[in-house]
């Protein structure tokens, strides 16, 4: 093995993981303070070990002289979403970030591996200004739901103690546990979707709401009381009725009126 400073080869990688950490996690909070959808879970990070660098290096033939570019996951972080619309989403925000560029991307989730393994990946370039000036290393960011999250961490365990030769029984109980996690991922979606749709009936309503109560306002402003006073006595009633479809009607109606008070003419 050469002689090389292993603590000093890792700094700059270890600089970048603890970096590109505090992004990720402040563009978390930065979203919750604005009151935003969050795409981020939750983000963790590591620097890879000496020895599984050296052991990626044998297994992909890289030489020792080019880890830097043959080894691209020394720094990794991995970002942990509720859904798999949000990997989407936050991709698209690591694409228009200027702090770093894209090399490539590993799309797992569309493709997944034989092993079951999903994921979304993407090999960026970062600069660190390190005490010696600029260096650009290359680092891995994994994006997953936390579905696909528990189903890899316990397949990555398990590989690990059986050194990647997995009884063929196991393999296949991983295989479907990884179908699981799959439909775990599409319920999760479908019932998203749902609360978002519910959501924006409640919201519509109650900008329908809002709509009819100015517009009564409307009317006392021409003088019309008793027809403000009579419009909303029906507005109560349709309120508890909870007709949405009677408020749209109702909104007409004031909105003619209003325009024929506009106009000056008598109700
Ligand atoms: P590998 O990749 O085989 O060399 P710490 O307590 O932080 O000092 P520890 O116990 O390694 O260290 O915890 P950590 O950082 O949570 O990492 C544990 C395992 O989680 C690692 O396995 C990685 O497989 C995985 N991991 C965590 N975050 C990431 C990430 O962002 N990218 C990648 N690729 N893996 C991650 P090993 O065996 O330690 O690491
Ligand atoms: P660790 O310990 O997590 O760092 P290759 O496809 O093997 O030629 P490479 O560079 O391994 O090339 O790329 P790939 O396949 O995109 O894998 C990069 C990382 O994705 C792995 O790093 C794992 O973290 C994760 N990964 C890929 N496939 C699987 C899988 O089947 N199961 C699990 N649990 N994780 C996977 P490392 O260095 O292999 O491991």
């Amino acid at each position: 093995m050469d002689g090389r400073d292993w603590k000093k080869f890792l700094l700059p990688y270890e600089q970048a993981v603890e970096e590109l950490k505090v992004k990720f996690k402040t563009l978390r909070g930065e979203l919750k303070a604005r009151d935003e959808y969050s795409p981020i879970e939750f983000v963790t990070g590591r620097v890879k070990k000496i020895s599984s660098v050296l052991d990626k290096a044998k297994r992909l033939n890289v030489p020792m002289d080019q880890l830097e570019s043959g080894i691209e996951d020394i720094a990794g972080i991995r970002i942990m979403c509720q859904f798999e619309e949000d990997i989407v989403r936050l991709a698209e925000s690591v694409r228009a970030r200027q702090d770093m560029s894209i090399v490539y991307e590993k799309d797992y989730i569309t493709n997944k591996k034989p092993s079951g393994y999903r994921s979304f990946h993407i090999i960026i370039e970062y600069p660190v200004q390190t005490a010696l000036g600029m260096k650009r290393i290359l680092a891995e960011i994994q994006i997953r739901t936390l579905a696909m999250n528990f189903w890899a961490t316990i397949e990555h365990s398990l590989n690990y103690k059986y050194k990647e030769k997995l009884p063929e029984d196991v393999r296949i109980r991983l295989s479907r546990a990884a179908e699981a996690a799959y439909i775990l991922d599409q319920e999760m979606s479908n019932i998203r979707g749902e609360i978002v749709e519910a959501q924006k009936m409640f919201e519509d309503n109650s900008n329908l709401v809002n709509r009819v109560l100015n517009s009564i306002q409307g009317l006392y402003f021409y003088h019309r009381v008793r027809e403000a006073a009579q419009f909303q006595l029906r507005f109560n009633e349709i309120w508890e009725a909870e007709d949405t479809w009677a408020l749209t009607e109702l909104l007409n109606e004031i909105e003619t009126a209003i325009s024929r008070a506009k106009k000056g003419d008598q109700p």
